[in-house]
């Protein structure tokens, strides 16, 4: 890296007050039909924080009435409808756009080193049809509401009288979102990336969400589908799904599963994603196994089709299958144990220091730990028999969908916020919330895996008094867990009115995005970057003056480390 390069980044970096994409143009209608990346994720971010907060609300719903074996305030009826929309708005409108759109999207042009997507206005295309497809939501719930579960199970859905064309609708169109933010990505990663950056330079968040575009453009038009069959079934009368009139419900199962399973690495590869660049920046130490992680994405992205009747063992397929399913499920979750182990190897003898962004990495790896591990028993044949549809089930895909996405998402928006929003939060009420989380989510679900074990079904409003501890610990865990996340909630949005002014490089970060200020101007970068191997920490220092971390001479260049030729 030349020397005057540097001076122009450190000039850069000083010059706070310019203009950054928040403060370039104003009014609504800059926001409405804006093309920049990152007022989309700013917009997207918002949009599914509210999701959030709403499938939160009705969790809470869920838990309190369960603190009694009998009816508390819910009909089953009404709890029926509840524990529906709570899954169905988590899944389709909270945890599959979460990381990609929001986070992703405003990261993955910084961290690539480019002005914006390669498709703006598909970018904005998309956020409109998941505002269109949340639309088709709010309306099932008014017309009707809707009570065969998230999953959609034929004979039930193509039989009972609430909103199943509208909902089926709205994960058509939310489906169509998605494709649009996997195509971007997969288009501006293999066709963007400025010289010097190379694949294997390339931030392992970008490996991630270029998995998950994989994913996203392979396997959502399978649930679509299936969507337009439900309702064609409906609407129409043709049998397709409902036995009574010579359809297969168990067909059903398969189209859904086809999309759903590698739906759950949708949700939790960009998870991995932020986790692989948390634990190396907070550990002031090249990643470990960089290649491994990266391929493992794709491994997962591609293993993670074949595994689908994991979810059917006893929907009466045959044992032959029943038997290839369960090892194809032992053999993808391989992939996900070689991050978590080149994760650990990241932090041996690293240099950990426990910011905030590092306390959710920690607690990711924890939780994600318990979550996958629990899976090898639901995959395991013998075991799964006993387990499936029992609480062990709900226990383990909250671990793994809430322990993992959620907590990484968590740990991404506090990693990114300085850079998003140029505030910093208070860092010890932050670690403190998160410390809150961490309990009160432990407190919730793992009463689930004994409930489930013991033989409590999952989806039922009633249980037997032997159960009541367990559902009591669980509805205080969730009381507790919800406290945690609006203290977290607080924090963020006080540093908006009242934080420091956050540095370029807050964390010692070495990917591009710190290469930016805080927040970044309209274009991201105003002289083109110069790409280095990421991960490397040599060269970046601590300075008290600018309270954060800024770039200096290296004390021995190093050849790896010069730019390559500029090549497209
Ligand atoms: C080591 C990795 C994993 C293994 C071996 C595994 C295995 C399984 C199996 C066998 C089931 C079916 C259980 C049954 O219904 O009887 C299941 C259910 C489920 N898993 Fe996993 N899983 C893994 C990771 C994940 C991840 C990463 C996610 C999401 C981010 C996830 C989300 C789910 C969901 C949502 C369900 C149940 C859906 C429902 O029936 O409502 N799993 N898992
Ligand atoms: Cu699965």
């Amino acid at each position: 890296m030349s020397e005057s390069h540097l001076s122009t980044a450190t000039a850069h970096v000083h010059g706070h007050g310019e203009e950054d994409y928040l403060s370039c143009s104003s009014g609504w209608k800059s926001w409405a039909f804006t093309l920049d990346h990152k007022r989309i994720g700013v917009m997207y971010l918002v949009a599914i924080l509210a999701s959030f907060l709403a499938g939160g609300i009705m969790a809470l719903l869920i838990r309190l009435e369960l603190l009694l074996p009998g009816k508390f305030f819910l009909s089953e009826d009404q709890y029926n409808h509840m524990f529906t929309l709570h899954g169905a708005i988590m899944t389709f409108l909270f945890l599959i756009p979460s990381i990609p759109a929001a986070l992703g999207n405003f990261m993955v042009p910084v961290m690539l080193g480019v002005k914006d997507v390669a498709f703006p206005r598909m970018n904005l295309a998309s956020f409109y049809l998941w505002i269109g497809g949340a639309i088709f939501f709010l309306a099932a719930v008014i017309l009707g509401g809707l009570d065969t579960g998230w999953t959609f199970y034929t004979p039930y859905s193509t039989t009972t009288n609430t909103s199943v064309i509208t909902a089926s609708l709205g994960v058509f169109i939310l489906g169509f979102s998605s494709i649009f933010t996997g195509l971007n990505f997969l288009v501006t990663i293999n066709m963007m990336r400025p010289a010097g950056m190379t694949w294997f330079r390339m931030p392992l968040f970008l490996w991630s969400l270029y998995a998950t575009s994989i994913i996203q453009i392979l396997a959502t038009p399978v649930i679509g589908i299936t969507g337009l069959l439900l309702i064609a079934e409906r609407a129409l009368g043709i049998g397709i799904f409902d036995p009574a009139r010579g359809g297969d419900p168990v067909l059903f199962q398969h189209f859904f599963w086809f999309y759903s399973h590698p739906a759950v690495y949708i949700m939790i590869l960009p998870a991995m994603g932020i986790i692989s660049e948390m634990v190396s920046t907070f550990s002031r130490k090249p990643i470990f196994g960089y290649r491994f992680i990266a391929y493992s994405s794709i491994a997962i992205a591609l293993l993670g089709f074949l595994v689908w009747g994991h979810h059917m063992f006893v929907s009466g397929q045959s044992p032959l299958a029943a038997m290839m399913f369960s090892a194809l499920t032992f053999s993808v979750s391989i992939p996900s144990a070689i991050k978590v182990f080149n994760w650990l190897s990241t932090m041996y003898k690293g240099s950990v220091s426990l910011e905030t962004p590092m306390c959710y990495t920690l607690s990711f790896i924890f939780l994600f730990g318990i979550g996958g591990l629990t899976g090898l028993f639901l995959g395991a044949l013998a075991t799964d028999v006993h387990l499936h549809d029992t609480y062990f089930v709900v226990a383990h895909f909250h671990y793994v969908m809430m322990g993992g996405t959620l907590i990484a998402f968590l740990g991404g928006l506090h990693y990114w916020w300085p850079k998003m929003f140029g505030k910093m939060y208070n860092e010890n009420l932050a670690r403190i919330a998160c410390l809150i989380i961490f309990v009160g989510f432990n407190a919730t679900f793992f009463p689930q895996f004994i409930l489930g074990s013991r033989g409590m079904p999952r989806r039922y409003a009633k249980y037997d008094p032997e159960f009541q501890i367990f559902h009591q610990f669980s509805t205080f865990g969730a009381l507790l867990l919800g406290a945690g996340l609006f203290l977290s909630a607080g924090v963020l949005l006080h540093s908006l009115l009242r934080g420091r002014r956050a540095p370029a490089n807050p964390w010692g970060g070495s990917t591009l995005e710190w290469k930016c200020s805080s927040p970044p101007p309209h274009h991201n970068f105003d002289w083109p970057p110069v790409v280095t191997e990421p991960y490397h920490y040599d060269h970046i220092q601590y300075d008290p003056k600018e309270g954060g971390y800024v770039e200096v001479e290296e004390v021995a260049p190093d050849p790896d480390d010069a730019p390559l030729p500029v090549k497209h």
